[in-house]
């Protein structure tokens, strides 16, 4: 029998992980989290890029935990405010600052500003523990808001605003965000070669850790 191969969702933020998994969930894989490991150190996320940033957590949980390890990195890259807040878009507002604070906090550097033009940006990084990696890229344009608009989503989905839609990220349901945004485009890649990936993740793995790689396999 082949046991489904484990993917550990390397990130702490509950609203990326849930629309990661909806976003896999029909492969043949296990997805576990962070929290099914027992505390693991913080990563300094100190790169200069998202592309540095993913790639520095999803080599660090391969690393520590010994499985395949998929992280992401994203932010909110604003015209107006020359790209910010961009790579520091979760400590936008100081370290204890909520999803909340932080759109207050850009609504009110954009007061007045006629330029409304942003873009979500996210690098999806998938690692094994020996170093090499896969990187995905989605990006979504749209505007920045006068005020929070709609309850779904997480961080700054209720102060971005998506033409297509006519509805703030905040205002769209799950799936219909999962089949624009950033984090969906880049997934999408994913999905279109997740057997690809998965014999990457084989021939990369070492071989007595290599998932579904179980003893009555061997006999076969
Ligand atoms: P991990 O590092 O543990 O994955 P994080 O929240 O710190 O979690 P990032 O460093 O990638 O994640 O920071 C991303 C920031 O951008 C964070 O403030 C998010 O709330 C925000 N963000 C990313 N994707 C978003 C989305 O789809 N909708 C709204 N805000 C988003």
């Amino acid at each position: 029998m082949t046991h489904p191969r484990i993917l550990v969702i390397a990130t702490r933020n509950k609203g990326k992980t849930s629309e990661i998994r909806s976003l896999l969930k029909d492969f043949p894989i296990e997805i576990k989290n962070l929290n099914d490991f027992g505390p693991i150190p913080e990563v300094e996320e100190d790169g200069d890029t998202f592309d540095d940033n993913a790639y520095k957590k999803a080599s660090f949980a391969a690393r520590v935990l010994g499985f395949p390890a998929l992280a992401d990195d994203s932010g909110l890259v604003v015209a107006a405010l020359d790209g910010r807040p961009g790579v520091h878009s979760a400590r936008y507002g100081g370290a204890d600052a909520t999803d909340e604070d932080r759109c207050e906090k850009l609504l009110s550097e954009m007061k007045g500003l006629a330029n409304r033009q942003a873009a979500f940006e996210c690098v999806i990084s998938i690692a094994v523990p020996a170093g090499p990696a896969l990187t995905y890229e989605g990006r979504c344009e749209g505007l920045i808001t006068e005020a929070p608009e709609g309850r779904n989503g997480f961080g700054y989905d209720p102060v971005f605003y998506y033409p297509p839609l006519g509805k703030t990220f905040a205002q769209l349901s799950g799936e219909e965000k999962n089949r624009v945004s950033h984090r969906g485009k880049a997934l999408m890649e994913v999905r279109e070669e997740f057997d690809k990936v998965m014999k990457w993740i084989d021939i990369h793995m070492p071989a007595p850790e290599r998932v579904g790689c179980q003893a009555d396999d061997l006999s076969s």
